[in-house]
């Protein structure tokens, strides 16, 4: 297929690269064009403006950070929608949350064009190595046209009728990981209150019934103080944004969730945003030796 892919970010580039690698005729375009060099250098082109990138693809595919980057691809003179003609597939793999992903849907189909939301599951290295959950939602024609991308880069792809089932079904999700994450945080901060070293808990931990990869993953990296971003904080603070605007629109009121989203608003506003998302650990540290 020739596909069009717009956001060469952490996940966006090894996912581009897997189009690629599988065969796919790749344009590409990143706000920032260097990212795009690896790309280029395997034989991709680079287009100069996100409609330039939409215009005449089989497949249109976007990666970028938030309902706000989103806009700045798809809209405007020069934005990706421009380059969309009748009958053509967009397909975001941004996670931008229901309501970002139902007026993307509406826009896309006043141009007589199709939308999938497709949010992503895993990390940069199940994107790596073409093994990422993906959640697809969107018309059954359109998911059709899609497929073929989506089995390039992901183990799994679950499908949902319409692109807004799939945004909330991502967030959803996120929301119970995110939520272990402050839950070991928190637990770790206290046995260490108590003299109980990190190690050990993560240890009887992981023999529990309990027991999560998420768990040892954190944990060892909390142990090591080691918060290189593999899953960016302002990433996980903005999907607990994200779940509180799906809780509003949908009249649900969530007391963990609000308390997770607190806590991550306060790992970015004290710096940690570029870290990983288990840097939250520290804010506990940080209170019990101010
Ligand atoms: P990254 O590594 O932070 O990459 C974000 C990408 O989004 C990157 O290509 C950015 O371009 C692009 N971006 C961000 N803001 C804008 C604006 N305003 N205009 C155009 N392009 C923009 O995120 P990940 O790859 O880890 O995650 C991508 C999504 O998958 C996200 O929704 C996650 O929650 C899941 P840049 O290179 O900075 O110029």
């Amino acid at each position: 297929m020739r596909i069009g892919f717009i956001g060469l970010g952490t996940m966006g580039e090894p996912i581009a690269n897997n189009l690629r690698k599988a065969g796919h005729e790749l344009t590409v375009w990143n706000r920032t064009p260097s990212r795009a060099d690896h790309i280029v250098s395997k034989g991709g082109k680079l287009a100069r403006t996100p409609r330039e990138c939409a215009t005449g693809r089989d497949l249109v595919l976007t990666c970028v950070s938030d309902e706000a980057a989103l806009s700045a691809v798809l809209e405007g003179a020069d934005g990706a929608l421009a380059g969309l003609a009748h009958g053509d597939v967009l397909v975001d793999f941004s996670t931008s949350g229901a309501r970002a992903a139902k007026a993307v849907a509406e826009e896309v189909a006043r141009r007589g064009a199709r939308f999938v939301a497709c949010p992503l599951l895993g990390s940069r290295s199940a994107a790596e190595q073409a093994q990422l959950v993906v959640v697809a939602g969107g018309s059954a024609a359109a998911r059709e046209r899609a497929r073929p991308a989506l089995h390039a880069v992901a183990a799994r792809i679950f499908e949902l009728d319409e692109p807004e089932k799939a945004a909330l079904m991502k967030i959803v999700v996120y929301a119970v990981g995110n939520a272990m994450v402050a839950a070991l945080g928190e637990s770790l901060a206290l046995g260490a209150a108590g003299g109980l070293e990190p190690w050990r808990i993560i240890e009887v931990l992981q023999a529990s019934s309990f027991h999560s990869p998420l768990f040892l993953m954190k944990g060892e990296l909390v142990e090591r103080k080691d918060y290189a971003p593999r899953f960016k904080l302002s990433l996980a603070e903005k999907d607990e944004r994200l779940v509180e605007e799906a809780a509003a629109d949908l009249g649900v009121k969530l007391a963990l969730g609000e308390a997770v989203r607190r806590l991550f608003a306060e790992g970015v506003r004290t710096g940690r945003g570029d870290s990983d998302v288990a840097a939250v650990a520290e804010l506990w540290q940080r209170a019990k030796k101010p």
